[in-house]
């Protein structure tokens, strides 16, 4: 894992653009770019003072290749920690390629994905808590998840396990300590103490993992199917909600014969709409393929919005749908589900309070004139527990995190069951001691090189 080759990368997105950045890092860094870089006012480059920036030109031998901005670290600090510089060309695909050209020829090696994090991570800089929340940052594409992974990156969470690991660690070598003393029988570790930290330490551990409920729905986004009998208006509602003409609406029904899914920001959580084709006895086998799908789109989906045609229905259609709505209710009886009357715009006054007296908890729509949706998607917020991002909590949003707290705390409970039942000290170190490791897994205190690889793989080129 660790290599001490200087490796170069374009840091900017491929493509041409106004200005692209070309990264290179490692011991060599500042000899290989000083070699090829005449500055407009003479000097060397790698004489000059670290944290500066310089204008001059990037010389492929005698040819001049292009006017570029260079920036100089040296030492360690920097992003990497080891000696870097950033050289801002020209955006252009050419220069962007002709410059890495160079530097390869200099000696300089092509990074692998997340090589620069990973050099970050290895020299001290970030713990690999903080690095995972470098990608997910780059991965934000809405106000929570970027809050949150700000949050990750400041520290925040790793800094509050590390400081309970080093407890634990402390205590674990005194009770370790007594263990050589067995004979005397001594106490080293004050029980009162380490029977307060273990509860601080359950207390900890539980509302992190209570707190990756909403961390994955920050993260991933929060799947709603919409279902319901063909022609009721799915799609249209889809566009809706989306604001664009997404989903092709037609008066035929069985329009929609594939899920069409697309994705809004709703109070900075994104929820992935999942259009499907509608719920229906069928005989043509196209449209049965698209009913199975549905099904297979209420299992996946955290959100249910079930619509109905107020506009076609009689007393009969109304016990109907009662029976479709208890039919999903029994099925999915976790899943929240919004029953919507769609088409109230063709409905009297009269009409609707009928419909509302009929079925429970109705929600009135018309996706087509647009009244109602601006509260479906205020009723679809209610779903989430967004408390815990108002409060500025630390949310768990890595599933890697998730599941290393959960066996940590089933290794604290081992180790509460212990001091409960006056085990003996050294079956408590074990489960102490398995508790650490799991703790150490997030912060990266404990790694194995596939632990690494499998991060850093998941990075970007030039990160
Ligand atoms: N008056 C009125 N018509 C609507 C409303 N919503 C949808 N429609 C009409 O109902 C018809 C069916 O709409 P779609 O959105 O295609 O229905 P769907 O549920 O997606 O249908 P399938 O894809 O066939 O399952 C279209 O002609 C829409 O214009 C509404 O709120 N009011
Ligand atoms: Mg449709």
């Amino acid at each position: 894992m660790i290599s001490h080759d200087t490796i170069v990368a374009l840091a900017t997105a491929s493509g041409a653009g106004a200005i692209a950045v070309i990264r290179v890092s490692g011991k060599e860094a500042i000899a290989m770019c000083s070699s090829l870089f005449k500055a407009v006012n003479g000097k060397i480059l790698s004489e000059q003072p670290s944290h500066t920036i310089h204008l001059g030109h990037i010389m492929d031998g005698n040819r001049m290749l292009d006017e570029v901005l260079v920036s100089l670290f040296k030492g360690t600090r920097s992003y990497t920690g080891e000696p870097t510089v950033e050289i801002s060309c020209h955006g252009s695909t050419y220069i962007q390629q002709e410059i890495i050209q160079l530097l390869l020829r200099k000696g300089c090696r092509m990074a692998n994905a997340g090589e620069f994090t990973l050099r970050a991570f290895i020299n001290g800089k970030l713990d690999l808590s903080q690095a995972e929340a470098v990608a997910d940052l780059i991965a934000s594409d809405s106000e929570a998840s970027h809050k949150v992974a700000m949050q990750q990156m400041r520290g925040g969470f790793s800094n509050e396990i590390k400081n309970l690991r080093d407890e634990l660690l402390n205590f674990a070598s005194l009770i370790e300590l007594e263990l050589d003393f067995a004979e005397e029988d001594v106490e080293f570790a004050n029980r009162t103490q380490f029977q307060d930290l273990i509860s601080r330490i359950t207390v900890v551990l539980k509302r992190l993992i209570d707190s990756f409920a909403i961390g994955n729905v920050i993260k991933n986004g929060i799947p709603v199917a919409i279902v319901g009998e063909p022609n009721v208006g799915k799609s249209t509602l889809l566009n809706a909600l989306l604001n664009e003409e997404r989903a092709i609406v037609s008066d035929i029904a069985g329009t929609t014969r594939d899920t069409i899914e697309d994705e809004i920001i709703i109070g900075g959580v994104s929820f992935r709409f999942i259009d499907t084709a509608g719920i229906r006895e069928t005989k043509d086998v196209v449209e049965s393929i698209g009913i199975q799908k549905t099904f297979e789109k209420i299992e996946q989906a955290q959100v249910v919005m079930y619509l109905i045609d107020s506009s076609a229905i009689d007393a009969t259609g109304i016990a109907a749908i009662n029976v479709e709505i208890n039919k999903i209710k029994n099925k999915y009886p976790q899943k929240p589900l919004i029953v919507i009357a769609n088409k109230v715009d063709k409905l009297t006054a009269e009409e609707t309070t009928h419909l509302q007296e009929h079925i429970a908890e109705l929600f009135l729509l018309s996706a087509k004139q647009n009244i109602g949706t601006e509260e479906l998607k205020n009723r679809l917020l209610e779903f989430v527990n967004t408390g815990a991002l108002r409060n500025d909590e630390t949310i768990v949003t890595n599933s890697r995190h998730y599941d290393s707290l959960v066996k940590a705390l089933e290794e604290i409970d081992k180790v509460q069951y212990g001091i409960d039942n006056g085990l003996s000290g050294d079956l408590m170190a074990i489960d102490i001691r398995q508790a650490l490791y799991f703790f150490g897994e997030i912060t990266g205190e404990i790694t194995s090189d596939d632990l690494l690889g499998n991060i850093f793989a998941n990075f970007c080129i030039g990160k």
